[in-house]
């Protein structure tokens, strides 16, 4: 028998601690945890029983090889082809498993399932914020209902963070000018650590927040108080204040929103689609694209229109920059 203080060493969580906690991880917080941890400790029991094989292996020699009087001479010896087959291939099979396994939680971890719930994630010099496109509220904290698939897309207004929530398994560098994505579906109601894992400057240490897991219910109750709020405070945010902005930013003047051809091209269906370029190349129309279409429109001109969009670099923040893109994709 296995004494129970080793369980947990073992790499066998749920006998141990409850939550799939390990000696080495934390709690399982998401669907994604096992799978990490699956691999995890598949290459560090490869990595232990190598240890102890090759250490072994050079003590058991090191007494048995040792000298044992003056002018003794080391046995010669020819090779074995055996030998070296076994210690090629038996690594090669192992290291196959590694890549092969490891590669199918990668994947599995950076492509958001199609029905995910959206939420950006700003990070700033030593804070997050968390903005819901779609429900027109703005948060300190991010709090996401259970058992329900979530995207996280994340930019920086100043330095490269990183986005580390250690018990959801996820973590990915937040870097200005770009949004990286990350998503994950934590089935139990919890509070969960965020870390800023990526030293950006003297308030690093305390760029701490949490994750919010509530059962469906008090996530919408949740969701209500925060929107009584924002109401009454009459600030906008995601799609509502992308299309004050629209106006405001006069780019009605020259996109409209219905599939007419004005000076620019219509903005409704643009998310997703395959633009042709005026240098015959093709791009598809993600976030990235329609922020630097926004911020620097003569990058990447489209076919059939002239470069006369003047570049709004600097004339946006974050937030509105985030919100135009919002309102831009809620346009079908
Ligand atoms: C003076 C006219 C003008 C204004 C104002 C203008 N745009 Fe444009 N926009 C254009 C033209 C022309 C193009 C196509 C050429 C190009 O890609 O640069 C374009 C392209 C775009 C594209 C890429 C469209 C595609 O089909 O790939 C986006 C997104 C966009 N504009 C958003 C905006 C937003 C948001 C605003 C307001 C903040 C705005 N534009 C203001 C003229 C304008
Ligand atoms: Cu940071």
């Amino acid at each position: 028998m296995i004494p129970s203080l080793l369980l947990p060493l073992l790499g066998l969580g749920e006998a141990a601690a409850g939550q799939g906690k390990t000696f080495w991880m934390p709690p399982q917080a998401s669907t994604l945890a096992p799978d990490v941890d699956k691999v995890f400790y598949f290459i560090y029991w490869v990595d232990i029983a190598f240890f102890v094989l090759m250490m072994g292996a050079v003590i058991f020699f090191a007494f048995k090889y040792k000298q044992k009087k003056e002018g003794e001479k080391t046995s010669s010896n020819k090779g074995s082809h055996s030998l070296e087959l076994v210690w090629a291939v038996v690594p090669l099979i192992l290291s196959v498993v590694m890549f092969v396994t490891g590669f199918r939680v990668y994947v599995e971890s950076v492509i958001p399932p199609a029905d995910s719930y959206d939420v950006r994630v700003v990070a700033q010099k030593w804070s997050w914020a968390f903005e819901y496109p779609s429900e027109g509220i703005e948060a300190s904290e991010l709090v996401v209902p259970a058992d329900t698939n979530v995207r996280l897309t994340m930019s920086s207004k100043d330095v490269l963070h990183s986005f580390f929530v250690p018990d959801f398994r996820v973590k990915k560098d937040v870097v200005p000018g770009r949004y990286t994505v990350v998503w994950f579906n934590a089935p139990e109601p919890g509070e969960h650590h965020i870390f800023c894992t990526e030293y950006c400057g003297d308030g690093h240490s305390v760029m701490l927040n949490t994750v919010k897991v509530l059962p469906q219910d008090e996530y919408d109750a949740w969701l209500a108080s925060q929107q009584a709020v924002a109401e009454a405070e009459g600030d906008l945010t995601g799609v509502a204040l992308g299309e004050s902005l629209f106006t405001k930013k006069a780019c009605v003047g020259c996109h409209s929103i219905d599939g007419t051809k004005l000076v620019g091209p219509p903005m409704n269906g643009l998310s997703g689609r395959t633009e042709e370029l005026a240098d015959g190349t093709t791009i598809v129309a993600d976030d990235d694209y329609i922020r630097e279409s926004i911020l620097a429109p003569t990058t990447k001109v489209v076919a059939g229109y002239a470069p006369s969009m003047p570049p709004f670099e600097g004339q946006l923040s974050e937030t509105e920059i985030n919100a135009l893109i919002d309102y831009i994709k809620s346009l079908d």
